[in-house]
Parts: C-alpha cells; sequence; structure tokens
C-alpha cells in the first residue's frame, strides 16, 4: 500500500510539472482577501450601492459579489420607485435588488422612507391629515414587504439644513417638528425586527449640521422615540475629511445608537492624477480608520463601487473619479488603502469547520490523518456567474504548504480570486496558497475564493488537496 505522504509528494509533483504549461490568472482586485472579508474580520461590514440596472453589468456585479457582502439600492426603494401613484405599490425593481443581493450571499439595507426628493408631487401635493396617512401607509406596506429581507432601513432621510435647523421641506411645513418622530414610531410598529436609521450629508464632522442631529437623536433617546442607528452618507471631497470624524461618530454612539458609514465616495476635480490618488487613499483609509475606532461603528458602505457606476459626475461637471475603482474595474490606490486600514496581509487561518461537501485525498475511520482536506462551497450565483469559497483544513499534523486542484465539470472559468495564487490550464485549476497562509495548524483550517463564470449548469467539483 503506498502511503499518505508518497501519495500526497506525487500529486504535489504531478501538479508541479503541469504548472509550467499553465496561464497566471490575473486577479480583478489583488491576491488579498475581499474588503467583505477583511470588514467581517474586524466584525463590521463593507458594502456598496447597486441599482438595479447594475446587476446586467456582469463584472461589476461580480466586482461587487466579490468585495462588498451588503448592498444598498440606489434608487429602488425609494417612493417614487415604490409607490408611484396613490396606494399603487410596486416592488419589482427593489426586488430585483433583493435577489441580486441573496445570490451574491449578501445583506440588503433599505433606503429611504421618507425624504423630500424622489417623492412623487401626489404626495407633495396632500394637505397635512392626508399626508400624515400617506406617510404612515407608505412606511408601512414597504417595510411589510421587505420583512426579513432587510437588515436596516434609512426611515428619515435628509431632513436637516446645513445651519442645523429643520430642511423646510414640505414635510417640514405641513407635519411640522414631529414628522421624524412618527415616522420613526410607525416604523418601529410597521417592523420590530429591523433596525431604523436616520441618515444625512455633510455631518460626518462636527458642526452646526451634525449638532441639529445630534440633538435630536438625544432628544429621542430621552424621549422613548424609536432610533437605533445614525447613517453618515460622507460624500466627501478629496483631502477634506473632517478631522472629527471619529469624534463625532463616537459622540452619537455614545448617545446608545450604532452609526454607519452609509454613502461614502471621495470626489476630486478630473482628471485625477497619481497626486490626486494618494491623497484620496489617505481620506479613504482615514474613513476606515475613524469606523474601526468607534466600537459602534457597524460599517461602511460605498455610493457605487467603480468610477464608472457614480451619480457625481452628472451631479458636479468635472469631478469624479470619487470610488475605489476605475472606470475598468481596476482597484486603485483607494482601494489598497482600504485593504490595508482594514488589516489586510495578516494571517487569515481560521477554525471554522465546514460541513459542506468535503473530498479529500485519504478518507480512513478513527484518528484524524496527517496531510490536509479541501471543502467546496458555492456562497452566491447570478446569471452567468457565481462565487465560491474553499476551506484548507490541516490534519492531523500541521502543514507548510497546499495545493488544491479540481477540474470544472460544466464549462466553468474562474474569472478572479482572493487568498490563493490559481492557474488555470482548459477546465483545471490548482489554487496554491500565498505567502501568508501557507501554514495551517493541526486541525485548524484557511480559506480562500474566486469569482467564476458559468452558463447553466454549476456543480460542485472534486477537489484534491496536496501539502506541498
Ligand atoms: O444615486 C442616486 C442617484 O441615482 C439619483 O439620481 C439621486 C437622486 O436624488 O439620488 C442618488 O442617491 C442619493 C441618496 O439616495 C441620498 N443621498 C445622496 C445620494 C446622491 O445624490
Amino acid at each position: 500500500m503506498i502511503s499518505t505522504s508518497k501519495r500526497l509528494g506525487a500529486v504535489a509533483a504531478a501538479l508541479a510539472s503541469v504548472t509550467a504549461l499553465t496561464v497566471v490568472l490575473s486577479p480583478a482586485a489583488s491576491a488579498a482577501a475581499p474588503l467583505r472579508d477583511l470588514a467581517a474580520a474586524k466584525g463590521r461590514y463593507f458594502g456598496n450601492a447597486m441599482t438595479a440596472g447594475d446587476f446586467n453589468d456582469s463584472a461589476y456585479r461580480a466586482l461587487s459579489a466579490r468585495e462588498a457582502g451588503v448592498v444598498t439600492p440606489g434608487n429602488e426603494m425609494k417612493w417614487d420607485a415604490t409607490e408611484p401613484n396613490r396606494g399603487s405599490f410596486t416592488f419589482t425593481r427593489g426586488d430585483q435588488v433583493v435577489a441580486g443581493a441573496v445570490a451574491a450571499n449578501q445583506k440588503v439595507r433599505g433606503h429611504t422612507l421618507v425624504w423630500h426628493s424622489q417623492t412623487p408631487s401626489w404626495a407633495q401635493n396632500l394637505p397635512a391629515a392626508e399626508l400624515r396617512s400617506a406617510m404612515v401607509n407608505h412606511i408601512n406596506t414597504v417595510m411589510g414587504h421587505y420583512k426579513g429581507k432587510v437588515f436596516a432601513w434609512d426611515v428619515v432621510n435628509e431632513a436637516f439644513a446645513e445651519d442645523g435647523t429643520r430642511r423646510q421641506s414640505f414635510w417640514q411645513q405641513k407635519l411640522g417638528d414631529g414628522f421624524i418622530a412618527e415616522a420613526f414610531r410607525a416604523a418601529r410598529a410597521a417592523d420590530p425586527g429591523v433596525k431604523l436609521y436616520y441618515n444625512d450629508y455633510n455631518t460626518d464632522g462636527i458642526g452646526a449640521k451634525s449638532d441639529g442631529v445630534y440633538n435630536l437623536v438625544k432628544a429621542f433617546k430621552q424621549q422613548g422615540v424609536p432610533i437605533d442607528g445614525v447613517g453618515f452618507q460622507a460624500h466627501m471631497i478629496v483631502g477634506q475629511v473632517p478631522s472629527s470624524l471619529r469624534q463625532n461618530l463616537q459622540r452619537f454612539a455614545d448617545l446608545g445608537v450604532d452609526v454607519a458609514i452609509t454613502e461614502l465616495d471621495i470626489r476630486m476635480k478630473t482628471p485625477a492624477d497619481s497626486g490626486k490618488l494618494a491623497q484620496q487613499a489617505r481620506d479613504y483609509a482615514a474613513v476606515v480608520d475613524a469606523c474601526l475606532a468607534v466600537a459602534r461603528c457597524v460599517g461602511i458602505t460605498t455610493w457605487g463601487l467603480s468610477d464608472n457606476h457614480s451619480w457625481i459626475p452628472g451631479v458636479f461637471p468635472g469631478e469624479g473619479a470619487a470610488l475605489p475603482f476605475d472606470g475598468n474595474l481596476q482597484p486603485k490606490p483607494a482601494y489598497n488603502a482600504m485593504s490595508t486600514a482594514f488589516g489586510a496581509g495578516g494571517p487569515t487561518t481560521t477554525t471554522t469547520t465546514t460541513t459542506t461537501t468535503t473530498t479529500t485525498t485519504t478518507t480512513t475511520n478513527g484518528p484524524l490523518p496527517t496531510g490536509c482536506s479541501a471543502a467546496y462551497r458555492v456562497t452566491g450565483q447570478w446569471q452567468g456567474g457565481f462565487q465560491a469559497e474553499i476551506t484548507v483544513s490541516a490534519g492531523a499534523a500541521a502543514i507548510s504548504g497546499w495545493a488544491v486542484s479540481w477540474t470544472f465539470a460544466d464549462g466553468q472559468a474562474v474569472s478572479s480570486s482572493w487568498n490563493a495564487v490559481l492557474t488555470a490550464q482548459g477546465p483545471s485549476v490548482t489554487a496554491r496558497n500565498t505567502s501568508y497562509n501557507g501554514a495551517i495548524a493541526a486541525g485548524s483550517s484557511t480559506t480562500f475564493g474566486f469569482v467564476g463564470t458559468s452558463t447553466g449548469r454549476n456543480s460542485s467539483p472534486t477537489l484534491t488537496c496536496a501539502t506541498t
């Protein structure tokens, strides 16, 4: 009988001989872990805004699936999208965003219920009493539809003016100061299980406007008005991240609410150059650092993910390049800076045990064998693509390097990967450890993953794990 180590050695040698013939896949981002994983390792999420249309762009969709653990619908859950005519609700586009997010194993932040913008004129023109009941009906119906599908809602959006007084919107003028509390009470009743947020822009640093919001939240807490969180949109300008960002987030957290960066982008005058991109990288890192420094900062969402999916150029002529990926979906210095700020590069070994389909080089009963084993799990699937995660586990002895190989049966192909170096030859793929995750202690494991293309069937391949 051939020994396990000899067999593994033979597999490794065979793998080594084919490697020379293969093409190294160039990952869309980098070999580092996706931001969603790095953020999760710090107890945070990383997310991005997606419109329903964004899900039709398969490369962009795959990028979001890889990097973002949370999706916020850019427009699809707003009043003009969900109740364009009085009492007539339509959730088609919002549902498309939810379905796309679910397919990529992403959670959804609901955005937004009560706002002065993107609200149809039929609502704006109602007399006060009818506007009040229309508001409650809208909250009930939209939150009822998305119950269990979103984890948080921006209940009221942008209700303050720059000087910290109330924005003189139709809501304020018709319903008076109490409309925000009324909206939050209705929201809690509509879905007691979801986090309720107030969300605004230009409130990131300490100043007149954030003072106004701060006083509102403080009063809500004193009066027992339900509120769980405050969203800081963080639409910023390169070089102008407020120095009081962390302190501001902390003072809100100290009131007993969660805080979140909800719509981050950091714009510059275009064209971009290396100096501006370097400053933008420092700015993105500063936002991540501020969130990580505040225990109740639950996550960061960027408003889009790449510069060709941004609202900035359309609204600020001559400005743009505000997001962490460029228009070709390539990572910018800002992406790498966020990755570093979230703690990339360290060992990613975990002790997770996986119970999904496992194929190992040795199958025995009794004591754990030495060598390694690998388990494959599809974590998201959508039209034309999917995401998979592979857990590599060491057996009874520590290992110092590994190679996992498989052959796709249904024409699938890898397009980008993380936490491993992948080589492909036709349908056969070999994934080798990176410099930082080759060593796995006895009984421990590490994970790597990839985004791939597939058409139709997407069966899980049989894996072979060899120590190297
Ligand atoms: O990204 C949204 C864009 O497509 C819309 O045209 C715009 C209309 O107001 O709203 C954008 O999103 C906004 C968000 O809902 C609230 N904060 C400001 C965002 C940028 O305008």
